[in-house]
């Protein structure tokens, strides 16, 4: 068996083609990174990659990581800026004992001295975004409110190889408009991801200061190992933790999960309208799903051509700068 699943629409272009690649014999780990790479390489995707949106300094800081399940490998980079594939050097730094997951200036010097292509990841695009935003709050005399924007996009995708193997990575901007050297969920290991070849894995999306609080997808891939199926882990996971956060904070933050096990079946959860995912195996095509929620359990449908066509047609309508008009 072999499988792919990632979080929103956004994984569709590459999961299609490393699921060709995976029943050639690709490993889980090429599979996932190739797939990654695709959605930060595509600059219409406002929170992942080259596109993505920036700090409050109008700077674009990047969030990676890549996890192996056969060996417990990991790499991860934070906070690093220009570097066109941030998932290529988390996976790299993956190889050490130590010194895998890096920030900033030290892991910019390692892609440096270890030959990865340095781009400006900051888009015309994003600077219009990033005007705008500025633009609104001092209209509407906002306080700055941070949070996952609608239709929020971290990639995160799990793989599993026709040996068994499972990977998982991550790869986002994390929020907009957040303080320079703010880090999220996404590159820290058990919160943004988690993978263990004998279970399955694990990885999510949303406000990454409440996902860290629940060390979810650790959590889903402990609650696997219990004996829980997928479906179950995941929705367990996402309710204890926004009922917790409710009870202490008054509040949760979006927090969505999508994870697969040993043999390739899936699960998702989600605690908010709107969470898309994608799944594809050796016995599906990849499919984009929409998330909808009942009686405390996450159901999913598949995205209709209508909904396809607009998201890709709101993603890429040019944008208008609002202080000219
Ligand atoms: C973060 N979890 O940096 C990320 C943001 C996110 O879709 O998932 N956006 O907190």
């Amino acid at each position: 068996m072999y499988a792919l699943i990632g979080t929103w629409r956004m994984s569709l272009e590459g999961i299609e083609k490393s699921l060709k690649d995976l029943e050639n014999g690709k490993s889980a780990a090429d599979a996932m990174t190739q797939t990654i790479k695709e959605v930060e390489d595509f600059p219409y995707f406002k929170s992942v990659g080259y596109g993505g949106l920036p700090n409050e300094n109008m700077e674009v800081e990047l969030d990676s990581a890549f996890m192996d399940g056969t060996n417990f490998n990991f790499g991860a980079v934070a906070g690093v800026k220009n570097i066109k594939n941030p998932i290529a050097v988390a996976r790299d730094l993956s190889k050490f004992d130590a010194n895998n997951f890096l920030v900033g200036a030290g892991a910019e010097k390692y892609a440096d001295q270890n030959g990865f292509e340095r781009v400006n990841m900051l888009t015309d695009r994003a600077k219009i975004h990033y005007k705008n935003r500025i633009y609104q709050e001092k209209k509407l005399a906002m306080e700055r409110d941070l949070k996952p924007y609608i239709g929020h996009d971290t990639v995160g995708v799990c793989a599993l190889d026709k040996d068994g193997n499972i990977a998982c990575g991550t790869s986002t901007s994390g929020l907009f408009m957040k303080k320079p050297g703010r880090v999220g969920d996404s590159p820290v290991i058990g919160s943004g991801l988690y993978a263990d070849s004998e279970v399955g894995a694990a990885t999510a999306t949303g406000l990454g200061e409440d996902l860290m609080k629940g060390c979810i997808s650790y959590e889903i891939v402990r609650l696997m190992k219990e004996g829980k199926n997928v479906q179950d882990a995941c929705d367990q996971a996402v309710n204890n933790l926004d009922k917790i956060l409710k009870k202490k904070r008054a509040k949760s933050g979006d927090l969505s999960v999508v994870a697969i096990d040993k043999d390739g079946n899936f699960g998702v959860a989600t605690n908010i309208d709107g969470f898309s995912f994608v799944y594809g195996g050796e016995n599906q095509e990849a499919k984009v799903y929409l998330c909808y929620r009942e009686n405390d359990k996450t159901l999913y449908k598949e995205a209709s051509s209508d909904w396809l066509d607009d998201y890709m047609k709101t993603r890429t309508t040019p944008l208008k700068l609002l202080e000219e008009e």
